[in-house]
């Protein structure tokens, strides 16, 4: 007889973690996501599943973060690693919504029955589980409940503590290539840090020194990994961490952080004074996968070098590299980007390589970029990373440089492939890139700026009865329902210099976005607040409520 579902040790354990009446949850482009008070049966529930997704894949280890990233800290969530440290299969999200959201006990076990049944999995192979936590005052009793899951289910578990996500990402991917042709680096902290640190070393020997660094932490785990990184790197950059308190109650993500300094276009007014004209600095977010850099200019003003900047100073950086390795003809290097990079980044970047637009969300890019020989993807908001194809880890390993200058760049690119975290956008990792291609450039942060004027932009929420009308095409550029919608913002854009506008549902917040750009700010502006009133009538909002900027 095949093995069976514990039925009995699962039914005991649920009854301790019951699904709140009253809530829906969705496993959405990062997980489940929302207050951390209300997540106890899903952090249970999720332990199961990543115990049957990792006895489906084999007794591969599937990989869980207990975070909620950039979001105020009283939330929480949780997301699953497949074994490549990458994002969960879709297929996945749809199962992991159905089981949190099953009523009672007995009806989450006849949902689990299904599963088991439907995706052909094999119960008695083993299961293991490595998971992780960020510093969210609700973190433990989550993992607590998650580890419920796992005993219930009788997988094995490795408690990899409190980590940053990418850290969590590297870690399941080392455990599943270790001793093999892939291995990806010693399944440990000290494996990640030792790694990187390694190859940033050898990137910036011979360079001119690094000025030292100002990292904003936003009061989250970034701030660990950081100080522990700082103690690998040597002389070769010295790291100074701010907005470090990861204890202090409501501190995380609060007017600090990678979100903050995207979304209000400012300086955490923690760093206000303390870093000077000319300096650069940069912002993680609470799990430190975003990353945000920024300079002051000699008249003391701010200006943000995003996503979009990273990824056009990286892609240009490892073209170069290329083509002075002599291997031009044999990789190709693409760029990801979604609708909300900048439009002067994606004329930049187009006249240089191939570009690909794609929907929000890490594992649209990801999925792309895998496409290209190297793939650089990065969101606007930071989130990004760069993929190198197994066949072009195999040309790097095996080519035969002709040249003392080959040589050495075919080197960088080695190099590089181990500082880069490719399992997913790593804010330390990231910024150790855009340390070495600065070293290389001897860019100053306004050198580094000036690649390509940013178009100036607007951002603006629209709250609706029901956002899950909205339905996009074209990556998400142009709005198929409500009909006639996009015609009405197309007669609008028109009447803008540079003007480009579009409309799309949001997946973590219940509301639709509205992004414009134009050439000057005040038409930026004006073009987002007209199309997001005409959002606002389409949807029958009530005229008195209309907010007084929707024109
Ligand atoms: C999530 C996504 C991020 C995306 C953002 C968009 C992952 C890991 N994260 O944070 O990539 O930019 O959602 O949010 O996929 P929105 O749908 O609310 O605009
Ligand atoms: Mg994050």
């Amino acid at each position: 007889m095949p093995a069976q579902l514990p039925v009995e040790a699962i039914s005991t354990l649920s009854e301790l973690h019951p699904k709140p009446s009253h809530i829906r949850y969705q496993y959405g482009t990062a997980g489940f996501r929302t207050l951390g008070s209300v997540l106890d049966s899903v952090l249970f529930r999720v332990g199961i599943i990543a115990g049957l997704r990792s006895k489906k894949l084999d007794g591969k280890t599937i990989g869980v973060m207990v975070t909620a990233s950039h979001n105020p800290e009283p939330d929480n969530g949780v997301k699953l690693v497949d074994p490549r440290g990458e994002m969960l299969e879709a297929a996945w999200e749809a199962h992991a919504t159905n089981l949190a959201n099953a009523a009672t006990t007995e009806d989450f076990i006849n949902a689990l029955d299904t599963l088991v049944r439907v995706a052909k999995i094999d119960l008695s192979k083993p299961s293991r589980v490595v998971y992780a936590r960020d510093t969210r005052p609700s973190g433990p009793s989550l993992v607590a409940a998650f580890e419920d899951g796992l005993k219930a289910i009788g997988a094995e578990g490795r408690n990899a503590g409190v980590t940053t996500t990418p850290i969590l990402h590297y870690l399941v991917r080392a455990i599943n290539t270790k001793g093999k042709k892939d291995e990806y680096g010693v399944d440990s902290e000290e494996g990640y840090f030792t790694k990187l640190s390694g190859a940033f070393q050898k990137l910036v020997a011979g360079k001119t020194a690094l000025p030292p660094l100002i990292i904003d932490c936003a009061n989250g785990v970034g701030a660990e990994a950081v100080q522990k990184m700082s103690g690998y790197l040597g002389d070769s950059i010295k790291l100074i961490p701010y907005n470090a308190s990861t204890t202090t109650p409501g501190a995380l993500n609060n007017a600090c952080g990678a979100d903050f300094v995207k979304t209000t276009q400012k300086l955490p007014p923690s760093l206000a004074g303390d870093i000077k004209p000319g300096q650069r600095a940069c912002s993680l977010d609470g799990d430190a996968d975003r990353l945000m850099y920024y300079y002051l200019d000699d008249q003391n003003q701010f200006h943000m070098l995003d996503g979009d900047k990273i990824s056009s100073l990286v892609a240009g950086f490892i073209v170069d590299l290329v083509k002075i390795a002599g291997l031009d003809r044999t990789i190709r290097v693409g760029v990801v980007q979604t609708a909300y990079a900048n439009g002067s980044s994606t004329k930049y970047l187009a006249e240089r390589l191939p570009v690909r637009c794609v929907p929000t969300g890490v594992k649209h890019l990801h999925h792309a970029a895998e496409h290209f020989e190297v793939g650089v993807y990065f969101e606007a908001n930071g989130h990004g990373t760069v993929l190198f194809s197994p066949e072009t880890l195999q040309t790097l390993a095996t080519h035969e440089p002709s040249t003392p200058a080959q040589s050495t760049a075919l080197n960088h690119l080695r190099n590089l492939t181990l500082l880069i975290n490719q399992t997913v956008g790593d804010a330390i990792s990231d910024l150790l890139l855009v340390e070495t291609v600065l070293a290389h450039k001897s860019y100053s942060g306004a050198e580094w700026d000036s690649l390509y004027v940013d178009l100036p932009n607007r951002l603006v929420k629209v709250v609706v009865a029901d956002r899950h009308v909205f339905h996009t095409e074209d990556a998400e550029r142009r709005l198929v329902s409500p009909k006639g919608l996009q015609a009405k913002i197309d007669a609008l854009v028109k009447r803008y210099d540079g003007g480009r506008s579009f409309v799309r549902p949001s997946g973590t917040e219940d509301v639709v976005r509205v992004y414009a750009e134009a050439m000057i700010k005040s038409q930026a502006d004006e073009l987002a607040f007209r199309v997001a009133g005409l959002v606002y009538d389409e949807t029958g909002g009530d005229p008195n409520t209309r907010p007084r900027e929707f024109l």
